[in-house]
């Protein structure tokens, strides 16, 4: 996929900040550190597109950027560690349902789980709650380089087998950012689901 052009569009915490782009949009989400921004750059070449995301404040926002002016990337807030609290937790729920369960143009959900640990509760209620909605996902296992190379394709076979009961999970894939033949798969699942 060669990219043209990348523009940010704006950061919401509520559908009527959303904007008002017709494109359909591929949404990232995962835990904090699981390697969403380290993703989010190398699948459009840019070494800092998460920056504007990381700003204070902006963090626990949803991020819209338009991509080659064909569909939006939606940088979905990370959601945090064990010792997050209620509240924090709460919040990262309420927006991320406000976007998953509003948003016409969602086409597909990408969700990150680092290839070193099991899915957290938060991965295995994402998962639930979008087959629940309908909504198609993809799963990608994130810094497979930390992981020896047969585990890799195990690690990929136990996750699948894990979720087969979720019809609207339509593939799962490794990725690491040392390896660009892994960017390239993740290209190919992406554009095969917007056909
Ligand atoms: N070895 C390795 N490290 C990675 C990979 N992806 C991300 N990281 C590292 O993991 C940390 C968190 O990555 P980041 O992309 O900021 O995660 P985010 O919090 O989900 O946005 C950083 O130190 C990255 O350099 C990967 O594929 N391989
Ligand atoms: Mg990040």
């Amino acid at each position: 996929m060669k990219i043209t052009g990348v523009e940010f569009l704006t950061s919401a915490a509520l559908p009527s900040q959303f904007p008002g782009s017709n494109l359909r949009e591929i949404a990232f989400v995962g835990r904090s550190n699981v390697g969403k921004s380290s993703l989010l750059n190398s699948l459009v070449n840019r070494k800092n597109l998460a920056r504007t995301s990381s700003t204070p404040g902006k963090t626990r926002q949803i991020n819209f950027f338009r991509i080659n002016e064909r569909f939006n990337f939606v940088d979905l807030p990370g959601y945090g560690y064990a010792k997050v609290s209620k509240d924090e937790r709460e919040s990262w729920r309420r927006t991320i349902e406000a976007y998953i369960t509003t948003r016409k143009q969602l086409s597909l959900v990408v969700s990150l789980i680092d290839i070193r640990h099991d899915p957290t509760a938060l991965d295995i209620e994402l998962a639930g709650w979008l087959e629940s909605l309908g909504r198609d996902f993809v799963i990608v296992l994130t810094k497979a380089d930390k992981v020896k190379k047969g585990a890799v394709a195990e690690r990929v076979r136990q996750v699948r087998e894990m979720f087969s009961d979720h019809g609207h999970l339509r593939d799962v894939q490794w990725f690491s950012i040392k390896t660009s033949e892994s960017r390239v798969a993740v290209w190919n699942m992406i554009l095969a689901h917007l056909g």
